[in-house]
C-alpha cells in the first residue's frame, strides 16, 4: 500500500513519479478486483462507530450533495454496494432530521445510461431560488474512465425524502472541450448567482497544474466554459471536490452561495489526489473579472491552511438554510488494507458534520462539531483543578471510553519552560515535528492532553496533546499531534502522527481540547476550533469495555486539568432502512 511523504520535495517529488507511473489509475480510484465484488456476509463490529455515519457494510468515499429540503437534510455518498473496496460506484442516499440520526433510502444515482454506463462519480446540489434542487454529478463514459457531467432532478418534488431522481435525456451538460483532460475532469461544485448568470467549478489538472474551471449557465442546462479557470496553481496536481463559498467577516452565520459584497470573503477548498490532502485559502472573488485572489500571505499550495491535520478528504459543505449555517462534511478512510477490509465487511465512515465559520481575524475558518450531537451525551464526567506532574496520567473513570466525548481546559503558570523551536524544523511539516517529539520524549510545557483508546497498562494509546516550543523573540508556537503511532499492536496498519501548528493568543495560559472518541476514530478540536485533527486507529486490547481515558503530562512544567467533562455517547439510529 502506498504511503505518502508529507513534506520533503525530494519525497514529493518521488510520490509525484509514483502517481503518474500508477498506470493512470489515479490513487482515489485504485481497483482491487480481486476483492470488488465479494460481498460481506459477516461484518466485524469492533471497530465499527457507534455514533459516525456508516452505511450497514461496504465501502464508502466522497459525502455528496449534502442539502436541506423539506424539513429534511439528505446526504448521499460514494458507495460500492457489492464489496467493500472502491468499485461499482452508486451514489447511496440517506435522510436525517438532526444531522445525528439517518434513515437510508435506495440508491439515488445508479450507472444506467450511456453517459455514466461506467460510473456516476462525485458532485454537488444546487438547491434553485424556486426551491427545486439539482444535482451535477460526474459520469464515467468508457474504461479509459472519461469524464462529462451530468444533471439529474427529483422525479416527485412533494417527496420530501427524494427517492427517484431522472437523469434527462439532454444530458450530459458539459463535456470537456480539446483543452481539457478528459480523464481529469470531474466533481462538479455547487452553483452560485451573479450578474445573470449560474457558475459552477470543475476540478481538473493542466499537467501539474491544478485547475478549478469556470462554467456559466442562463438556465442550467446549457453551460459554457470561461476563458480563464477561476483559480489554478502550478505543481499541485489534479485538483478533486473543489468547494467555493462565501463566509461573513461577521458572526458564525453561514451564507448562501449566491451572497456577495463587503462584508463577504470567498474560501477554495481543493482536495490533492497527489498527496491525498486538503488545503484551503480564504480570498477575493472578483465578480468582474470572475478570479478568485487568495489573500496575500496565505499558502496556496500543499502546505496551506487544512481543515483537518489527519484523515479528512473529499470534503463538502452545504447551507442549512433552516439555521443559518454552513455545515462541512468530510470522509475518513480506513488506516489498513484492503484484505483486512473484505474482512472485517466495510471500509470508511463520514466524519461529525461540522459548522464552519470565519474566525474573528479573518486569517482562517473556525469549525464545531454540529449542536445536534450533544443529543447523544450521555452518563457526565468531571474532573476539576486536577494538578498533573510529569509523568502523571489520571483516568477519567466510569465513561464508555470507546465512545464518548470530552471536553478539556489544561492551564499553566506560566510559559517559561516551553522548549526552543528548532530552526531546522522550520522546514518541516508539524506532522514532522510530532513524529520527532512525539508524548514520549519529555518536554517543558507539554507534551499534555488526553489518552484516547488506551489500555489499562498502557500497552496501547491514542495520545491528542500539545506541546508548546518556544520560537525567535518571544513567540510561540502551539503544535496538536494525534499520535497513532502506539494506537495498536496490531500489524500492517498505517499509523500516522498527524499534527498540526494552532495560531493561538497564550496571554491567558490556558489551552482547551475536545475530542470525539468512537471505537476506531479520535476526531479532535484544538482552542475552540481553530485545528482539527481526525486519526483512524484499530486497537486489539483498548476495545469496547476495556478501552480506558486518561488525562496526562510529560512536561516538566505542572499543568492544571481547571475543567473536564466527558460524556459517554448514545447511539443514534444509523443507516435503519426507511419505513415506507
Ligand atoms: C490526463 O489525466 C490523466 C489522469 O489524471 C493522467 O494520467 C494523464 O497523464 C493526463 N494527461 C495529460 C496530457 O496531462
Ligand atoms: C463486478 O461487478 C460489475 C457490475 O456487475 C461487473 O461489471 C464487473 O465485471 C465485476 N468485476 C469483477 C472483477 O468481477
Ligand atoms: C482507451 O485508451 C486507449 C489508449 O489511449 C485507446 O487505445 C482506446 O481506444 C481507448 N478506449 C476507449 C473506449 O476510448
Ligand atoms: C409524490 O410524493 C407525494 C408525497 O410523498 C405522494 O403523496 C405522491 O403520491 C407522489 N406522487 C407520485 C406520482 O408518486
Ligand atoms: C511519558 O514519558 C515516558 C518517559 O519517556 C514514557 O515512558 C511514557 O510512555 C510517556 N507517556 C506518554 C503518554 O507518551
Ligand atoms: C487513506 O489510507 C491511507 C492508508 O492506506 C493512505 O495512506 C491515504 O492516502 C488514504 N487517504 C485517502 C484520502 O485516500
Amino acid at each position: 500500500m502506498m504511503v505518502m511523504p508529507h513534506t520533503l520535495p525530494v519525497l514529493a517529488l518521488f510520490a509525484l513519479l509514483f502517481v503518474l507511473s500508477n498506470n493512470g489509475a489515479e490513487a482515489s480510484h485504485k481497483i482491487y478486483s480481486r476483492y470488488q465484488n465479494l460481498s460481506v456476509e459477516n461484518v466485524n463490529q469492533v471497530h465499527r462507530t457507534g455514533y459516525h455515519f456508516q452505511p450497514p457494510r461496504h465501502w464508502i468515499n466522497d459525502p455528496n450533495a449534502p442539502m436541506y429540503y423539506k424539513g429534511l437534510y439528505h446526504l448521499f455518498y460514494q458507495y460500492n454496494p457489492k464489496g467493500a473496496v472502491w468499485g461499482n460506484i452508486v451514489w447511496a442516499h440517506s435522510v436525517s432530521k438532526d444531522l445525528i440520526n439517518w434513515e437510508s433510502l435506495e440508491p439515488a444515482i445508479y450507472p444506467s445510461k450511456w453517459f455514466d454506463y461506467y460510473g456516476c462519480w462525485s458532485g454537488s446540489a444546487t438547491v434553485l431560488p424556486n426551491g427545486e434542487p439539482v444535482i451535477l454529478y460526474t459520469g464515467i463514459v468508457d474504461k479509459n474512465n472519461s469524464q462529462i457531467q451530468n444533471y439529474a432532478v427529483p422525479a416527485n418534488l412533494s417527496d420530501p425524502y427524494l427517492r427517484e431522481w431522472v437523469k434527462p435525456d439532454d444530458n450530459p451538460i458539459v463535456n470537456p472541450d480539446a483543452n481539457v483532460n478528459g480523464s481529469a475532469f470531474r466533481d462538479p461544485t455547487t452553483a452560485w448567482w451573479a450578474d445573470g448568470h449560474w457558475r459552477i467549478l470543475i476540478g481538473s489538472r493542466r499537467k501539474q497544474r491544478g485547475v478549478a474551471y469556470l462554467y456559466r449557465s442562463k438556465d442550467f442546462k446549457k453551460w459554457v466554459k470561461a476563458k480563464h479557470p477561476l483559480h489554478s496553481v502550478q505543481g499541485t496536481g489534479m485538483w478533486e471536490c473543489p468547494d467555493f463559498f462565501p463566509v461573513s467577516l461577521s458572526g458564525k452565520n453561514g451564507l448562501d452561495p449566491s451572497v456577495m459584497g463587503q462584508n463577504v470573503k470567498h474560501v477554495l477548498k481543493v482536495s490533492l489526489d497527489m498527496t491525498r490532502y486538503e488545503y484551503y485559502t480564504m480570498g477575493t472573488y472578483n465578480k468582474k473579472k470572475d478570479k478568485y485572489f487568495p489573500d496575500e500571505g496565505l499558502v496556496d499550495g500543499w502546505a496551506g491552511l487544512r481543515l483537518d491535520y489527519g484523515n479528512f478528504y473529499a470534503s463538502k459543505t452545504f447551507f442549512d438554510p433552516s439555521t443559518n449555517r454552513r455545515v462541512l462534511w468530510g470522509w475518513a478512510n480506513e488506516s489498513d488494507d484492503p484484505q483486512k477490509d473484505k474482512d472485517k465487511g466495510w471500509a470508511g465512515i463520514q466524519l461529525i458534520p461540522r459548522k464552519v465559520w470565519l474566525d474573528p481575524s479573518g486569517k482562517q475558518l473556525l469549525q464545531w462539531p454540529v449542536a445536534e450531537l450533544e443529543k447523544l451525551r450521555g452518563h457526565n464526567v468531571q474532573l476539576r483543578n486536577q494538578k498533573l506532574n510529569q509523568g502523571n496520567h489520571v483516568e477519567v473513570k466510569v465513561i464508555t471510553a470507546a465512545q464518548a466525548d470530552v471536553d478539556v481546559t489544561f492551564s499553566f503558570p506560566s510559559l517559561d519552560k516551553a522548549e526552543p523551536f528548532d530552526p531546522k524544523w522550520a522546514k518541516l511539516d508539524a506532522l514532522d515535528v510530532c513524529d520527532q517529539k512525539g508524548s514520549k520524549d519529555p518536554g517543558g510545557l507539554g507534551p499534555f492532553g488526553l489518552l484516547t483508546l488506551a489500555s489499562k497498562n498502557l500497552e496501547e494509546f491514542t495520545p491528542v496533546f500539545f506541546r508548546v516550543f518556544k520560537a525567535a523573540a518571544d513567540k510561540h508556537k502551539v503544535l496538536l499531534c494525534s499520535d497513532a503511532r502506539s494506537s495498536s499492536l496490531g500489524k500492517g496498519l498505517y499509523k500516522p502522527s498527524f499534527a498540526g501548528f494552532v495560531d493561538v493568543d497564550l496571554t491567558g495560559k490556558k489551552l482547551s481540547l475536545r475530542s470525539l472518541i468512537d471505537h476506531s476514530v479520535v476526531e479532535s478540536f484544538g482552542v475552540g476550533g481553530r485545528i482539527a485533527i481526525s486519526s483512524r486507529v484499530y486497537p486489539t486490547i483498548a476495545v469496547s469495555e476495556k478501552a480506558h481515558l486518561y488525562v496526562f503530562n510529560n512536561g516538566s512544567e505542572t499543568i492544571t486539568v481547571e475543567n473536564l467533562n466527558a460524556w459517554s455517547m448514545n447511539t443514534p439510529v444509523m443507516n435503519v432502512p426507511i419505513k415506507s
